[in-house]
C-alpha cells in the first residue's frame, strides 16, 4: 500500500508539474517589437541617372553606445598581435563620437544613390550646368567647382609618405568610374540640386547604411577584408602583408567593387571608399585611409564646408513620394 501510495503521489506531481509546462506553453510571449522587412528595391531618379534605393518611411536606432569591442585583452605595444585587432585597438579613442548616442529617429521615405557619385557623372554636371545655378545661396563668391584632383597636386602632398607608394596622380583620382574626390560641401550641395536631388541627412545616410538592427558595418558585426576600401593594413607590426593592401586599393576604388560589402538596402561602398558628405556639413562612413573602426556606420566627422581632400566625396539622396 505505501509503494502504490507513492507512485499515486508520483504521479500527481508529474500531473501538476505537466500541467504548468502546458501553461507556461500556453502563455503568450511578450509581443516583440517587429522589425520592418527590409526589402532590396531599385529605381532611378534625378538627372545623373543613377541608380537609387528605396528606403520605406520607417523608425530605427541611430548612433550606437558600444565602447571598443574588439580591443584586445592584451596591452598594445610593440607585442605582435592580429593585425584588426591592433587596428581597432588604435582607433579606440575616437570610436564613439559624443553624438553617436543611440537615439530613435523615425524618417519619411526616401531614395539614395546606390554609389558614391563618380568622377564620370560629375563631369556631366561641370559640362552641363551653367556654373552657380544650383549653388547654396552662401556659396562663397568665385567659387570654382572643378575637383582639385582634376587639376592640381599640392607638392606637399605629392611627398607625402603616402604618395611614395601609389602614384598620386590625376589617373590615380579623375577616372570615370571611381568616386568623385576633391569636393567639398557646396561642390556636393550643387552637384545634387542640378542632378533634382539633395545630400542625405546623417539620418537617412546611416539608415540606408546600416538597416534597423544596429550593426557596426554594412555586411553585419564582424570585420572582414575584402568588404570595403578602408585603410591602414600596413600598420608596423604586420609583417606578412607588409608593403600592400588587403583590400587591394592604398586610393579610392571604383565605385561598387566590394559587392560583398553591401547594405541591407542595397548601398554600395557604404564603409570606406570615399567618405561621404552629408546634408549638414558632416561626412560620415571614412574612406580608403580609416581604420576598420572608422569605417563603421556610425562614424563621422565634421569638417569645415570649403574642405577638399583625396578621400571624400558624397552620394545623392531624395525625397520619395
Ligand atoms: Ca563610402
Amino acid at each position: 500500500m505505501k509503494l502504490a501510495a507513492a507512485f499515486t503521489g508520483l504521479f500527481a506531481a508529474l500531473a501538476v508539474w505537466g500541467g504548468l509546462l502546458f501553461l507556461r506553453a500556453m502563455t503568450p510571449a511578450p509581443a516583440a517589437k517587429s522589425a520592418p522587412v527590409i526589402r532590396i528595391v531599385e529605381t532611378r531618379h534625378g538627372g545623373d541617372g543613377s541608380a537609387m534605393m528605396v528606403v520605406p518611411a520607417m523608425e530605427f536606432t541611430m548612433g550606437s553606445a558600444e565602447t571598443h569591442p574588439d580591443m584586445p585583452k592584451e596591452p598594445v605595444g610593440t607585442k605582435l598581435i592580429h593585425p584588426p585587432d591592433l587596428l581597432l585597438a588604435r582607433a579606440a579613442p575616437g570610436w564613439n563620437p559624443p553624438d553617436s548616442r543611440p537615439r530613435t529617429v523615425r524618417l519619411k521615405a526616401f531614395a539614395i544613390d546606390r554609389y558614391e557619385v563618380t568622377n564620370g557623372q560629375y563631369r556631366l554636371f561641370l559640362a552641363e550646368a551653367p556654373q552657380h545655378r544650383f549653388c547654396h545661396p552662401d556659396e562663397p563668391k568665385g567659387k570654382d567647382h572643378t575637383p582639385r584632383y582634376w587639376r592640381d597636386f599640392n607638392p606637399l602632398l605629392k611627398d607625402a609618405e603616402y604618395a611614395k607608394s601609389a602614384p598620386f596622380s590625376r589617373a590615380t583620382f579623375a577616372s570615370d568610374g571611381k568616386p568623385v574626390v576633391g569636393v567639398d560641401w557646396w561642390d556636393a550641395y550643387a552637384y545634387a540640386a542640378w542632378a533634382g536631388k539633395r545630400l542625405p541627412t546623417e539620418a537617412e545616410w546611416e539608415l540606408a547604411a546600416r538597416g534597423v538592427d544596429g550593426r557596426r558595418w554594412p555586411w553585419g558585426n564582424d570585420w572582414a577584408w575584402g568588404k570595403a576600401n578602408t585603410g591602414g593594413e600596413k600598420l608596423g607590426t604586420d609583417v606578412v602583408t607588409q608593403g600592400r593592401e588587403k583590400d587591394g586599393f592604398i586610393y579610392p576604388a571604383p565605385v561598387g567593387s566590394f559587392p560583398a560589402g553591401r547594405s541591407p538596402f542595397g548601398c554600395d561602398d557604404m564603409a570606406g571608399n570615399v567618405e561621404e558628405w552629408c546634408a549638414g556639413g558632416a561626412a560620415r562612413g571614412g574612406s580608403s585611409r580609416s581604420m576598420p573602426s572608422g569605417a563603421r556606420c556610425v562614424s563621422r566627422s565634421a569638417y569645415e564646408r570649403e574642405f577638399r581632400t583625396f578621400t571624400l566625396g558624397f552620394r545623392c539622396a531624395k525625397d520619395m513620394p
